[in-house]
């Protein structure tokens, strides 16, 4: 090609109104729109104005994509612009015609940057990068490519390199690991934060050893989910198991965890663990009754795979497979970014356990958005998370391992809730 980019210049006409007044579905085609077409999704930016029209700029590592609407004319103007070779931007054309319902559309494409007309003047970029530094004197990352995990109202954002370390559309989901400045290496699944290596320790920390040490002598544990590995790490470090078994359903995790999270995924090739990549659903349902001490459903979000790991037959099936005095654990989400799902659980768990068995406990994980996130203690006998605890065996556990998040006090003090959780969950 003889210029630096390609610009189409696009009129679409007689397109659905409603389609172009409805600022997360533009947002999410355009940012479709960019990625079948091959391009790199920096970040995107949408705004809705009152009572019509939404604009919007998607930041591609190509170029740019951007729109303006007039939902009351059924007008869009959207600007698609590339560079380079690999993308093509009349891709994202045919997709957004397509996505806006346009009656017809027309088009400009206009060649940007000349290359007869333009002198390179290479530069020195490192010195550059060498006299600017950040708060703590390390040269500044001068990149500013931001990965952001979002629900209607709320998002969280983390600053990566840019270069995606895996990416992998597997049968089930995306699995993606980035590399983040503040937190290290990170897997998330559909564009969901799952775990970084800097903070996923108090995630795993609390999800295992709550329920393993109020637990009287477990020795067999399941974990549905679970792929990266983080939970039997953590289980395995009783010694009083016999046998764990992780049945995770998806190949991908696993894989990405063990080449680019070593630390999370050290203990998956541990000789007690019995690791099985089917579905966790079907396999509760084929399980013997009283088959396990303690079961965690370490699962992603509820959507995609992991939706049916939220539902009440699987529940009820979890607790058939549980002996009569075990215990299950569940992440259960966060009370502010996933409020209904988090109160549906519970509802669901005390109609299956007995509501005064189930116990909702909190943790504090910044990577996961608004940063507070819920797990949910359920007992089928009588096992008390707070008053059952056999102290000599705790304080010989906590001797022998060195943890970074759970002890004694965090225990006790993860289950003291605060008052507008207690109103959502209907306590007094
Ligand atoms: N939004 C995050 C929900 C938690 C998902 N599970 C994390 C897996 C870590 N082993």
């Amino acid at each position: 090609m003889n210029a630096l980019g390609r610009h189409i210049i696009v009129e679409f006409y007689d397109c659905k109104p409603e389609l172009l007044n409805d600022v997360v579905y533009i947002e999410n085609s355009m940012v479709a729109s960019a990625e079948t077409a091959g391009a790199t999704v920096i970040n995107s930016t949408f705004h809705h104005f009152s009572p019509y029209g939404v604009s919007g700029v998607v930041v591609i590592q190509e170029s740019h994509l951007a729109i303006h609407t007039w939902p009351e004319y059924g007008y869009a103007a959207v600007d698609l612009f590339t560079c380079g070779q690999t993308v093509n931007p009349w891709v994202s054309y045919n997709f957004l015609k397509e996505a806006f319902g346009a009656g017809h559309g027309s088009t400009i494409e206009m060649r940007r940057g000349e290359k007869s007309l333009l002198a390179r003047n290479d530069f020195d970029i490192h010195k550059q990068r060498e006299e600017r530094q950040d708060d703590t004197g390390a040269p500044l990352k001068t990149k500013d490519i931001w990965f952001t995990e979002r629900n209607d109202n709320i998002a969280l954002s983390l600053k990566h390199s840019g270069e995606r370390l895996y990416e992998k559309e597997s049968d089930f989901q995306k699995v993606e690991i980035y590399n983040t400045h503040a937190y290290g290496n990170m897997l998330t699944l559909d564009g969901m934060v799952m775990t970084t290596e800097k903070d996923e320790y108090v995630y795993h920390e609390m999800i295992s050893h709550v329920a393993t040490l109020t637990h009287p002598n477990p020795k067999r544990a399941l974990v549905i989910g679970g792929g990266d590995g983080g939970t039997v790490r953590e289980l395995l470090k009783h010694d009083s198991y016999e046998e764990v078994v992780m049945v995770e359903i998806d190949e991908a995790v696993v894989e990405a965890s063990k080449e680019f999270l070593p630390e999370i995924a050290k203990s998956l090739d541990h000789p007690k663990l019995s690791l099985r990549i089917e579905d966790g659903i079907k396999f509760v349902k084929e399980t013997k009754d009283a088959a396990f001490d303690v079961v965690i459903v370490d699962s992603t979000d509820p959507v995609g795979p992991g939706e049916g790991l939220f539902t009440e037959a699987f529940y009820k099936d979890v607790y058939r497979i549980l002996k009569n005095d075990g215990i299950m654990v569940t992440q259960s989400e966060s009370p502010r970014f996933n409020q209904k799902v988090f109160k549906e659980i519970y509802d669901c768990y005390g109609t299956i356990y007995g509501k005064e068995n189930v116990h909702t406990y909190l943790v504090y994980i910044p990577t996961y958005p608004t940063g507070m996130w819920s797990f949910s203690y359920c007992a089928k006998g009588s096992a008390h998370p707070l008053n059952t605890i056999d102290e000599n065996r705790r304080e010989g556990f906590l001797a022998a391992n060195e943890l970074k998040y759970y002890n004694e006090q965090i225990h006790q003090a993860a289950f003291a809730l605060p008052n507008f959780v207690k109103g959502i969950l209907g306590k007094e």
